[in-house]
């Protein structure tokens, strides 16, 4: 049986608008993912469940530059002091040729510190942020103290965040914070399999240079789907990382056998890394009826991979990130665990 680390503290973000197709509409990212997830984990048996500690900022700002955790944290009084009376949006990007400069009014540095702009701030995206990073350092000192199995229920998900950015509807890397934390806790190695149907540019960025963080991810080839800019299969770390960034973009229309290929070959290089510990940044929007994603994997294959996964024997923490078929995102969440834990 999974415990599970969760906080109500989610609700505090929850912006009313998103730019998609050219329209303003609902977030696929809404609370009610965080409903539903919660009431499959109590059908099927998954009662056990704790809220986080209090967040260790230390540990925050091992992976998060200062001035960004800064910049979130005033971003929405900055923002209304202006008078605005929307939720906060960038407008204006530092694109190629131009300054990479914080500027001091409000729409400069949200379009300095955004990948994306789908991404709302409001009144208590940060302190939902925090909660959700906190969920995620508390689950995976569950992970050290009893080596049991554990799963972050973050809301808001976290892998688009780099150490400066936020966006696709990220703000914190708490999958990233979490394998810091197994680090400062003894771990030599960690290895972070990110199977979200889009690729952790976030997570990829900020270990990218190191080589006691493997990180590998399963998604849609970024030419066809978001993020776009980075997880091409050509980027594979540098320096002391050269070797330690895995992609498998994987092309429109992936059914789960080619994708337990990619998954399969992942597993074996995390076998070869022999890490301490293994994060798993777990979407669930590589199911067939996801609203925003192309990979058609079925509710039971959620349980088939979830089995795969603890053939790898290690100590594993579960990291909430996407999945918009809400109907089926605790089904197919579960059904992951599910499979980990009949294994
Ligand atoms: O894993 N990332 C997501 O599910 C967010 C995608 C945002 C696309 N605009
Ligand atoms: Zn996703």
């Amino acid at each position: 049986m999974f415990t599970t680390v969760s906080s109500t503290d989610h609700k505090l973000h929850f912006p009313v608008g998103e730019l998609s197709g050219g329209q303003l509409v609902r977030p696929y990212e809404c609370p009610e993912r965080w409903d539903y997830i919660q009431q499959s984990l109590t059908t099927s048996g998954h009662t056990d469940s704790r809220s986080p500690d209090p967040l260790d900022m230390s540990l925050v700002r091992s992976i998060h530059a200062s001035d960004y955790l800064e910049f979130l944290e005033c971003a929405w009084d900055q923002w209304q002091a202006e008078g605005f009376e929307g939720e906060a949006i960038p407008t204006v990007f530092p694109a190629r040729r131009m300054q990479q400069r914080v500027p001091e009014h409000i729409d400069g540095k949200l379009g300095f510190y955004a990948m994306a702009i789908e991404t709302a701030i409001t009144n208590g995206t940060w302190n939902a942020a925090q909660s959700s990073a906190a969920v995620a350092t508390t689950a995976q000192k569950l992970v050290v103290a009893s080596d049991s199995q554990v799963f972050a229920l973050c809301r808001p998900p976290g892998h688009h965040a780099a150490s400066d950015l936020y966006g696709g509807y990220c703000f914190l890397n708490n999958a990233a914070i979490a394998a810091q934390g197994f680090i400062a806790d003894g771990a030599k190695r960690v290895a972070i399999l990110d199977v979200d149907f889009h690729h952790g540019n976030g997570t990829q960025d900020i270990f990218y240079n190191r080589s006691d963080v493997m990180f590998l991810s399963l998604h849609g080839d970024p030419m066809h789907a978001f993020p776009h800019f980075l997880g091409y299969a050509d980027e594979t770390g540098a320096g002391q990382g050269e070797g330690y960034n895995v992609n498998y973009p994987l092309p429109p229309g992936t059914k789960f056998d080619e994708w337990q290929g990619a998954l399969t070959d992942a597993c074996k290089k995390i076998e070869h890394y022999a890490p301490d510990a293994l994060v798993v940044s777990l979407g669930v929007d590589t199911f067939e009826k996801d609203p925003i994603s192309f990979f058609k994997l079925t509710s039971d294959d959620f349980t088939r991979y979830g089995a795969q996964l603890a053939g790898l024997s290690l100590p594993t923490l579960f990291v909430m990130e996407g999945g918009y078929a809400v109907e089926e995102i605790g089904i197919n969440t579960v059904n992951v665990l599910n499979g980990f834990s009949a294994r």
